[in-house]
């Protein structure tokens, strides 16, 4: 079952922190159309289940970023 989330992102400053985001995420199995904007500062993806959530927290912040907000 599939469904999109979005996580707020603290610490993303220029278009390469965004790439970083980007790859992390797309790296994970279970992740897809992932997209993050810099200027409202999140991500938004379709994920395969909750673990994913838990998932991209962690790929998030092995980058360097907070993840702030709970998945909405
Ligand atoms: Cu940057």
């Amino acid at each position: 079952m599939s469904m999109t989330i979005t996580l707020k992102i603290d610490g993303m400053h220029c278009g390469g922190c965004v790439r970083s985001v980007e790859k992390a995420a797309q790296a994970l199995d279970g992740v897809s159309n992932v997209q993050v904007s810099l200027e409202n500062a999140e991500l938004t993806a379709d994920v395969a289940g909750p673990d994913r959530i838990a998932a991209l927290r962690s790929a998030i912040e092995a980058c360097g970023f907070d993840v702030t907000g709970t998945p909405a």
